[in-house]
């Protein structure tokens, strides 16, 4: 039996896949309403092809809990968050997490780490928390990485057929690992050491980030001199060495936004493109505020109450405002406009901030420039809608002309 420990974005997914797969899970969080959500038979958040997936990790006899189980093998999959100030991992829910797991474990067992972890992390925090209790790592307790990297929006996809990381001490545990990640997992499983894992983890999502902020950077510039960014990159990209990603409003999401700055706050004076990257992408909510009263004073705009803000997850077509390009713009405006913008998400069906939308049709009555935060289905499904509109176009989506970019 396998007991999956924190049933989050990855943790969720992944114990669901092994039980598909015919693998005896238990899944176990410390949150108790959303285990009685997932034993009621819902899943807790919104995911291409998850609820198909639930259900027959149900029908395969999957179970979910509060409790730690008495078992040999354990997969840690609980939240890494970073202190915003030293920019460094906070690795206590981890910490915490294999300490639970040591208070029922029988010796011998493995404990996986799946959570996202800066380089060193498992040496400074993780060993040394197992050490204390008396027991000796290789012999008593096994340790391995695997971290995850499927994308929001395609997890399922992702998880079936991306090729993964092992990282663990000894290769015959690694092996281990890896059969059982094989029992779904199509791609190719690479076995390494914890330290090497722990690194390609992070570097993974700091080359997407520092490559999204050479595009927003462009974006900049390309903006300073009137030239179109979108056409340029296109063409660029038919070099057959050249792939440039798209700008964008801001990063988001709990992984590219955060992922870098462990390296960054590890190794400040290595790290300098890496700083910078980090600080351009933080940098866009506002550059698309001042964008925004840019193209106000342009169309002789007065009222800020008519603008609104299409879009608050921090990508499109999934429910997850972690670190929300929208929610920074929003943070930022309150320190220069009196007047609160609107907001509309067709993903986020609760109110969280003030002057939110739920219905798409209302909210465009109501708001004569929109600001494509978010490039959802719906809007692109839609755009005849917005045709009258003054529209700042974030993601170079809309194919009528008059249209502002940024
Ligand atoms: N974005 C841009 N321009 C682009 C691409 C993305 O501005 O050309 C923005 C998005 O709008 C979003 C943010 O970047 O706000 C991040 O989105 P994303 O789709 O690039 O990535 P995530 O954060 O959803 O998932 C990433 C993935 N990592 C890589 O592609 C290297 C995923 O594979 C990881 O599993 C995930 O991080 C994670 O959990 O670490």
């Amino acid at each position: 039996m396998i007991n999956v420990i924190g049933l989050g974005y990855i943790g969720l997914p992944t114990a669901l896949m092994l039980a598909a797969h015919g693998v005896e899970v238990v899944g176990t969080d410390c949150n108790q309403k959303l285990v009685k959500t997932l034993n009621a038979g819902k899943t807790t958040f919104k995911e291409n092809g998850l609820d198909k997936l639930f259900n027959k990790a149900v029908k395969s006899g999957i179970k979910f809990t509060t409790e730690y189980q008495v078992t040999d093998i354990y997969i840690v999959s609980v939240p890494t968050p970073y202190d915003k100030f030293s920019k460094k991992v906070d690795a206590c829910f981890v910490v915490a997490a294999v300490g639970d797991v040591l208070t029922v474990c029988p010796k011998g067992a493995t404990i996986v780490i799946e959570s996202t972890v800066s380089p060193g992390t498992i040496d400074k925090y993780v060993r040394p928390a197992i050490e204390a209790k008396g027991l000796v790592i290789g012999k008593d307790i096994h340790l391995v990485h695997a971290p995850e990297r499927i994308i929001p929006g395609n997890m399922v996809y992702e998880l079936l057929n991306n090729n993964r990381t092992i990282g663990a001490d000894e290769r015959e545990i690694g092996e281990k690992v890896k059969s059982l990640y094989a029992s779904f997992c199509q791609g190719e499983i690479v076995v390494t050491d914890i330290r090497t894992a722990e690194m390609t983890k992070v570097v993974e999502n700091t080359f997407r980030a520092v490559n999204i902020a050479f595009a927003n950077e462009l974006a900049k510039i390309c903006r300073h001199d009137n030239m179109d960014v979108y056409e340029i990159i296109k063409i660029c990209n038919m070099h057959p060495r050249v792939n440039i990603l798209q700008p964008g409003p801001g990063v988001g999401g709990h992984c590219i936004s955060v992922d870098p700055w462990f390296l960054v706050g590890d190794y400040p004076s290595l790290a300098k493109v890496i700083d910078e990257s980090m600080k351009t992408n933080d940098g866009m909510p506002e550059f698309v505020l001042n964008r925004i009263y840019e193209i106000m004073k342009e169309k002789g705009m007065t009222d800020a109450s008519r603008i609104g803000l299409y879009g608050l997850t921090y990508k499109e077509n999934v429910d997850d405002m972690r670190e929300s390009p929208t929610l920074q713009l929003l943070e930022c405006q309150e320190r220069h406009l009196a007047v609160p913008l609107k907001v509309y998400d067709p993903f986020i069906i609760h109110d969280v901030v003030p002057n939110q939308y739920h219905d798409f049709d209302k909210f465009l009555d109501n708001v004569d420039m929109i600001v494509i935060m978010v490039k959802h289905s719906e809007i692109l499904e839609n755009m005849n809608k917005i045709a009258g509109k003054i529209v700042l176009d974030c993601h170079n989506i809309c194919n009528f002309s008059g249209v502002y970019h940024i």
